[in-house]
């Protein structure tokens, strides 16, 4: 821990001795945990973040994109609907080999402070209401164990998916607190990584840290895109290599259909060549707070919806389809060999992105103030902005339904609220359920029509649940659920499923 002379000097230096303003009225306590805090800080970089920020927010360079911007050609993009079947078994078939080698790792991005949904606790807690009550860590790590069992029991492995779980100051402790509470799911501890993100100070228009009380200065995780550095800072990328994974799967925490280390992207990226690769799905509306997969200067990159003009997005071809429609939904593809890259070459060169947010602080005469509009520069790197330095980018368009819900929102909102995540679901499991040739009763035992299976709308789908422990991504339902009349609620768990099997 440095001294208070040393950072006193420093922060002078800095341009921000106000930091220490209130320091005469911390009790010794207080003091010990502001001296410790700022010890962490990087203060030979703070002057220049502070500077940089000032003058990102003040001179946005949003019109730049839009000058740029060119959509991705269709023929460039692969595409689960456009493959054929041997196409997309090929691809599993890789993707599987690589798990059944220890080749594949997951790695979660948690370390955001899911202001949006506005609960307290990590989003990766949240239970959407599902008849089973599992929450999104569970699924996950439920998904982790049944992509192993696949793959064991086609290659006669006995392999593992390492999950690195990227956390920050605000959502490590309540993770853990929470794996640990649920025995890791039934995971091996060892083989689930969980590491920090770094934390960057949030700065006023005027280049100065805020100070959110008398001895704590505002801080802010550094965007989805500190994962880099956060490799770095924890091992890991030694940690996969020690290992001998080879290539990541990066996913966000909140879409509750996410197909953990999906053997059809692995496989499809792999046989590709890829060093990196992103999902993407056909945008749903222009204003949909998704990235756009596009082209900038001839360099395919992912433009944040935050970045990008409305009239941009808007933009329609001679079919009337969206021009930027490819949506980027936060699941990436990347090789060891290119994060090594990016850790050892490229890291400095991330784009800083400009947040304007609502920071409480306080004032000079130190009372607390919860701003009613934007105050404070939070600055943010993305996950996807090392796209650019890719040799072999690949995008892939899977099918929404199947594949993507994000959780964002708290109840009552437009969309991607808890309601929606679970009806997607929901719905999909219906669909699997009704495809593998069951029939589907409501609670007075009436037959559900297939409209039961629509996700959204006043028709909310059946409450059929099936544990991603039985079934992955809807496959050996057949031999269970067949010819078979299933009342609802319904839940398919591995207990139901071994007495289905053995009646
Ligand atoms: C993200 C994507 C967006 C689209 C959308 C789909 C980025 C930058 N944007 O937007 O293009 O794909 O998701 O749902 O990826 N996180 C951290 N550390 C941070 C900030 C965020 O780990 O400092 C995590 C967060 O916990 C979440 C993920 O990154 O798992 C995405 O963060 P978000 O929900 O704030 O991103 P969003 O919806 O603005």
């Amino acid at each position: 821990m440095l001294s208070l002379e040393k950072i006193k000097r420093r922060l002078e230096s800095a341009g921000q001795s106000h930091i220490l303003q209130f320091w005469p009225e911390l009790c010794e306590d207080e003091r010990d945990a502001f001296l410790r805090e700022l010890s962490q800080l990087d203060l030979d970089g703070l002057r220049a973040h502070c500077e940089a920020a000032a003058l990102a927010a003040a001179s946005p360079d949003q019109a730049s994109v839009d000058q740029h911007i060119e959509p991705v050609p269709k023929e460039d993009i692969g595409s689960v609907r456009k493959s054929d079947k041997r196409s997309l078994e090929e691809w599993e078939n890789e993707g599987l080999l690589q798990i059944s080698k220890n080749g594949v790792g997951v790695l979660l991005l948690a370390g955001g402070q899911g202001t949006r949904l506005g609960v307290k606790y990590p989003k990766g807690m949240f239970d959407v209401g599902l008849p089973s009550s599992k929450t999104l860590y569970q699924i996950q790590a439920e998904r982790i164990h049944k992509i192993q069992e696949l793959a064991n029991k086609k290659h006669g492995s006995n392999c593992t998916v390492p999950w690195y779980i990227m956390t920050s100051e605000f959502t490590l402790a309540p993770t853990e607190k929470f794996f640990k509470e649920n025995n890791y799911f039934g995971l091996e501890p060892s083989n689930m990584l969980m590491f920090e993100q770094r934390m960057i100070p949030a700065v006023t228009f005027d280049g100065k840290v805020i100070l959110q009380g008398k001895g704590k200065i505002a801080m802010a995780p550094d965007g989805n895109g500190g994962l880099y550095q956060a490799l770095v800072d924890n091992n890991v990328l030694q940690d996969m290599e020690k290992r001998g994974v080879e290539y990541l799967h990066v996913y966000c925490v909140d879409n509750i259909l996410v197909k953990m280390a999906d053997p059809v992207f692995i496989g499809f990226c792999v046989s590709k060549g890829a060093d990196c690769g992103a999902k993407v799905v056909e945008k749903a509306y222009p204003a949909e707070p998704v990235g756009v997969v596009c082209r900038l200067q001839g360099v395919t990159q992912v433009v944040e919806y935050s970045e990008i003009q409305p009239e941009t997005a808007q933009l329609r071809g001679p079919g009337g389809e969206l021009l930027y429609s490819q949506g980027n939904i936060c699941n990436h593809f990347f090789t060891r060999a290119f994060l090594q890259d990016v850790a050892q070459k490229f890291q400095g060169q991330l784009k800083q992105h400009v947040a304007l947010k609502k920071v409480p602080f306080v004032d000079t005469c130190g009372n607390p103030v919860k701003p009613t509009k934007p105050n404070g520069i939070k600055m943010e790197k993305f996950v996807f902005d090392v796209f650019p330095f890719s040799r072999s980018f690949v995008a892939f368009e899977v099918v929404r339904e199947d594949e993507f819900s994000p959780l964002k929102n708290a109840e009552g909102a437009a969309g991607d609220t808890p309601t929606t995540a679970r009806r997607s679901l929901l719905a999909l499991h219906c669909r699997w359920a009704t495809g593998a040739g069951a029939t589907l009763l409501d609670q007075h035992g009436n037959v559900l029509p297939p409209t039961a299976s629509q996700p959204a709308g006043d028709n909310p789908p059946a409450q059929c649940e099936i544990s991603p422990l039985v079934s992955y991504f809807g496959e050996g339902l057949e031999q269970l659920l067949k010819g078979r009349t299933l009342q609802t609620p319904f839940i398919l768990d591995e207990e139901g499923a071994k007495e289905l099997s053995a009646h």
